[in-house]
């Protein structure tokens, strides 16, 4: 493939274009309305400015219209590929920004072959040297017996004992073996971090790594002797994603892809939410229709406009052959035998939602790291938490391998059958964009007679983006968008009197409108569901707790201070200050709670997990301790409404001071017993 092989790939790029550029003027088809509502930063022009052919590679120059240094593009110099790269911004010209993703592609393309030839050139002759020194040192016996052991924990080297290793498949590149991967240069860093705000990581790195790399074997060895059922039902993959960056979810398709048998995954089913970043129209549907890998597999469906994750997978679900549906993030990577797992467990149980291991994907360097195994829970203001898994639980299961059950999933990667799926009632597809939803449906499946677990043998990576582009909505309509209104859904449909503790925490979902929810209370009552008691106690208990009908929580509500009338608010959410009481729980949500079990400490608590503690080495300090630890320092005695707070460490009282406003740090002094350091929560429960 020379010269005339680039001229058919240039024509074919060109067509694709004129294809692309008839879209764009609506000509062939829909616009997402948003993405002429585009950007902050106004309008920006790239305009190619020259096209350079050498050395087997195109390069284009562009330059930016504007002098922005913002919208400019800089050459970034990688470590790996030294190559002139240009930087894709979020606002440039769309036509140009095509044209340079698809003539890079090429050049990238040739770059790679190229580097792959002199990779392998010098990769066989480095395996070369590397056997001739196995060979050598394992003469000797202690390596050989060290070497055996490695072998049976890494695939990498598959040593066979009667036979001399003869190939060994060592993937070198950045990024293989799941290994991290660094930018470097300080241009290409600072390049690097915008593109990371932007996406919630590293872009650049996800670029130079492999779309197929690979990851090692994650599983327990306990999970190598599994075997499994030959008739699992075939799955099709629900995949949505909104402004992704391109190679992210590319690795996806491509790690479910060379990850899973054939004939399990019947097809991936993408839908786009309506993203508005160019390279996700032609370049993503020009690299899957010419990948013989993915050409069949996988379809792309487009949201003409922003539907939200919730929508979008039941539009996905819709059109899904089954039987078995999973559903997968765009940012993720499978690894080796995660898909039968799942399958084999559902086959086994057909009203189970069965959820894979999430490991973690570094956001910087893209390195895969293994995290220790937890299930799911929930706070009182119903989000995720991440939880130990309990001593009952331990004990019910037989292996390490058996799976766990959850009460809550994480919500991103699950296995269901589309019937079930549809049978228990799918998801609230009233709820917005994204969040509780999850909750929602462990509620609803484990009510309703189903079950949720976590599979051990099935582990898949996840980047947690720092930064999630999904949450910035832009509504269509002019009505805003609160996801926080799903909450309230959930709470109203499934938690019965335990509603409570949701609107405790935030007022404020109490009086907004949550919509129309007689259908799903209608779907309750038909299918019979248990009781949100019968829920904590049978499925959560370590939820129950931490009840007040358990005498968890003494008080709660709002904290006032008596001098002042004012509120104690962790304000930059570590300090804690008075301010204006809003009425809007949140950061004005204090409860004071009774020892834990074996802890001699009565706390205040923020958040489920949070304290309020002195700190620092005066000890003077009032602030908000991320994890209780259950030390003195996070002890208060309080006496009753309008009553001192007392800290047991120092034997100090909070206090806000005599002139104390709205702003004013809060601190322990000596007990006067003076206004201010007199407290009110808004709500007593005697035990
Ligand atoms: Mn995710």
């Amino acid at each position: 493939m020379r010269v005339s092989g680039r001229i058919r790939i240039l024509a074919a790029l060109f067509a694709v274009l004129g294809l692309y550029a008839l879209l764009e003027l609506g000509i062939l088809g829909f616009r997402c309305p948003q993405s002429e509502q585009q950007g902050s930063g106004g309008s920006h022009k790239i305009i190619p400015e020259n096209t350079e052919h050498k050395d087997n590679s195109i390069t284009v120059h562009l330059t930016s219209a504007t002098n922005k240094p913002s919208t400019g593009f800089r050459r970034l110099r990688l470590r790996e590929q030294d190559e002139a790269r240009t930087t894709p911004q979020s606002d440039v010209n769309v036509l140009s920004l095509a044209l340079k993703e698809m003539l890079s592609k090429v050049s990238r393309l040739e770059d790679l072959a190229r580097e792959d030839r002199n990779r392998s050139e010098a990769l066989i002759a480095r395996q070369d040297s590397f056997l001739r020194d196995i060979e050598a040192e394992m003469k000797k016996e202690t390596f050989s017996r060290r070497l055996k052991q490695e072998a049976a924990d890494d695939d990498m080297f598959q040593l066979d004992r009667r036979a001399p290793p003869r190939v060994l498949t060592v993937p070198v590149g950045p990024g293989e073996n799941g290994k991290a991967t660094y930018i470097h240069g300080r241009d290409t860093r600072q390049a690097a971090e915008q593109l990371h705000n932007l996406y919630g990581y590293s872009v650049l790195v996800s670029d130079v790594i492999s779309l197929d790399r690979k990851i090692p074997d994650q599983r327990h060895k306990l999970c190598l002797q599994e075997e499994y059922p030959d008739d699992l039902p075939q799955a099709s993959v629900v995949m949505i994603f909104y402004n992704e960056a391109l190679s992210v979810v590319l690795r996806s398709l491509h790690s479910i892809v060379s990850q899973s048998p054939p004939h399990l995954i019947g097809e991936i089913i993408l839908v786009d939410d309506c993203s508005d970043k160019p390279d996700l129209m032609f370049p993503l549907e020009a690299h899957i229709s010419t990948n013989s890998k993915l050409r069949n597999k996988v379809k792309v469906l487009r949201n003409p406009k922003r539907e939200g994750l919730i929508r979008s997978r039941l539009k996905g679900v819709q059109q899904a052959q089954g039987p078995a549906v999973v559903f997968l993030d765009s940012h993720i990577e499978c690894t080796p035998g995660w898909l039968e797992p799942l399958l084999a467990r559902i086959r086994k149980n057909n009203s189970t939602v069965a959820c894979p291991v999430i490991d973690h994907i570094d956001t910087k360097t893209f390195a895969y790291e293994q995290l220790r195994f937890l299930a799911g829970g929930f706070t009182w203001d119903l989000n995720f938490m991440w939880i130990y898994v309990n001593k009952e639980e331990m004990a019910r299961r037989k292996s390490p391998i058996d799976p766990v059950r959850c009460p809550v999933m994480a919500g991103g990667l699950f296995a269901i059958y589309k019937d079930y799926f549809q049978h228990i009632g799918a998801y609230d597809p009233a709820m917005e964009i994204y969040g509780g939803e999850n909750v929602e449906m462990s509620f609803r499946v484990w009510q309703c007679g189903g079950r949720v677990e976590t599979v051990p043998c099935s582990r898949v990576g996840h980047i947690e983006r720092t930064d999630k582009p999904y949450l910035y909505v832009r509504s269509n309509d002019t009505k805003d968008i609160n996801i926080e209104v799903n909450k309230a859904r959930v709470a109203e449909v499934w938690m019965d009197q335990y509603k409570r503790y949701l609107y405790a925490r935030q007022p404020n979902l109490k009086n907004i409108s949550h919509g129309d929810i007689s259908e799903r209370q209608a779907l309750r009552k038909r299918l019979g569901c248990n009781s949100f008691q019968w829920y904590l106690e049978n499925v959560y208990p370590d939820r129950l707790e931490h009840t007040v009908e358990n005498g968890f929580f003494r008080a709660w509500g709002e904290l006032r201070n008596v001098h002042t009338g004012l509120c104690l608010d962790f304000m930059d959410g570590r300090g804690v200050g008075l301010w204006d009481c809003h009425g809007q729980g949140g950061q004005q949500f204090f409860a004071l709670r009774r020892p834990e079990k074996g802890k001699a400490i009565q706390t205040i608590g923020t958040g489920d997990m949070q304290c309020m503690g002195t700190e620092g080495t005066a000890r003077l300090e009032v602030s908000i301790i991320k994890y209780c630890h259950n030390g003195l320092h996070e002890s208060w005695y309080h006496n009753g409404k309008g009553g001192i707070l007392l800290n047991t460490e120092t034997g100090l009282c909070l206090d806000v001071g005599r002139n104390a406003t709205s702003g004013t740090r809060a601190f322990v002094n000596n007990c006067t017993r003076t206004a201010s350091q007199q407290w009110t929560f808004t709500e007593y429960f005697t035990p």
